[in-house]
């Protein structure tokens, strides 16, 4: 028999000790027999607890959930896994979405593993450089079109109805995507051993705060918490049409990821807020990008700048005692610092802050100034 009929299963036990995503939550998903099992390992991300900035705000409780560590570095892996094995499972042999990166970074890892056409849809010019690569290193086709990330997804809707070339979108439209996300609320809920008083996180098109809302009441429902978060949802101040009540026609931010005019799940958003007693709010630029520097320079966690959204605001409300010292804060670091290298850099002082040096000791020494 040859070699390769032979080779060992992974031993059930080790399985175990780190579940797959949707065996783990199996009982909260749309997962049949015929759902194919695909997975890259996605989910089970850290809880890490902000030391360093929890005292410095006057809320020692406070935490961050770490998306940034999914296969491919953002949250959108917990709802592609899901959306992709549906689409297999329901015979699709393409699928398309819309994206400010994430997404479409998401789409092409897991349409790849599965063997599916994956047609990826930008606004060009205006993605994170690790996203757009992320997306040609996968083999995905990209298509980066003149326009907004609005503009993007009304032309991806349209593909989607056209019966020609059937393609099924993946966007967060998809309610595969928010099953799949509502993993992170359950995960939240477990780590802690009970739900947080505030959940805090970053809008964009707005589908995170729709699932983990629906997540949160999942697991009330079921019995596995007893009390449910407020959400607390951060827009950027240059894109923030759910705090304005209006589409704003040319978002802008540096938080390119949430660079959203019109969210899809905007009704949604509101139902969260309003039924836990949360807020949506803004915050600037400035005050993403001085948290997402503090982040990485006090806590060791390098996240995108989007992500910062969500501990910005919460920086801000503090400050303005509008967070209760007592109370448990988890914010949702959505996506990876390595997504923007670019901002990275600036951020950090670009080339200049790099020291120059002889390849010797004593003039590294001196380099240093010692
Ligand atoms: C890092 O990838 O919309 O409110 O096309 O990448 O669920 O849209 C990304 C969104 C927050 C906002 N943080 O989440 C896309 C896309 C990061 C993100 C959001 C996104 P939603």
């Amino acid at each position: 028999m040859p070699a390769s009929v032979n080779l060992p299963a992974v031993p059930a036990a080790r399985l175990g000790a780190r579940p797959r995503l949707v065996e783990r939550y199996r009982d909260f998903l749309p997962i049949t027999p015929e759902t194919p099992l695909i997975t890259l390992g996605e989910g089970n991300t850290p809880l890490v607890h902000l030391d360093h900035v929890g005292q410095r705000i006057g809320v020692p409780n406070l935490y961050v959930k770490y998306e940034g560590m999914n296969p491919t570095g953002s949250f959108k892996d917990r709802g592609m896994v899901v959306a992709i094995s549906k689409a297999v499972e329901e015979g699709a042999k393409a699928v398309i979405c819309a994206s400010t990166g994430n997404t479409s970074a998401s789409a092409a890892a897991y349409g790849a593993v599965a063997g599916l056409e994956v047609i990826v849809v930008l606004p060009k010019g205006k993605i994170a450089l690790g996203k757009l690569i992320q997306a040609m290193a996968a083999g995905a086709k990209v298509v980066a079109v003149d326009g907004n990330f609005d503009d993007a997804l009304e032309v991806v809707r349209e593909m989607g109805e056209q019966r020609d070339h059937p393609v099924t979108i993946v966007n967060s439209i998809n309610p595969y995507r928010i099953d799949g996300q509502m993993t992170a609320a359950f995960e939240t809920c477990d780590d802690l051993g009970r739900a947080p008083d505030i959940l805090a996180i970053p809008v964009g098109n707005a589908g995170n705060i729709t699932a983990y809302w629906a997540g949160f009441n999942r697991y009330e429902a079921a019995g596995r918490i007893a009390a449910k978060p407020k959400m607390f949802g951060f827009q950027a101040a240059g894109a923030a049409p759910i705090v304005l009540g209006h589409p704003v026609e040319k978002p802008e931010t540096i938080a390119t990821a949430i660079r959203i005019g019109n969210p899809a799940s905007w009704k949604r958003a509101e139902a969260a807020r309003d039924e836990s007693g949360g807020l949506i709010e803004t915050v600037t630029d400035d005050e993403i990008l001085a948290t997402y520097r503090e982040l990485s320079t006090k806590q060791g966690i390098f996240c995108e700048p989007a992500s910062a959204a969500s501990l910005a605001g919460i920086v801000k409300l503090a400050a303005a005692g509008r967070v209760p010292g007592d109370a448990t804060v988890v914010c949702v670091l959505t996506g990876h610092g390595l997504k923007d290298p670019e901002t990275a850099e600036k951020s950090a002082g670009g080339a200049e802050a790099i020291i120059e040096a002889p390849a010797t000791t004593a003039g590294v020494m001196k380099s240093l100034g010692w």
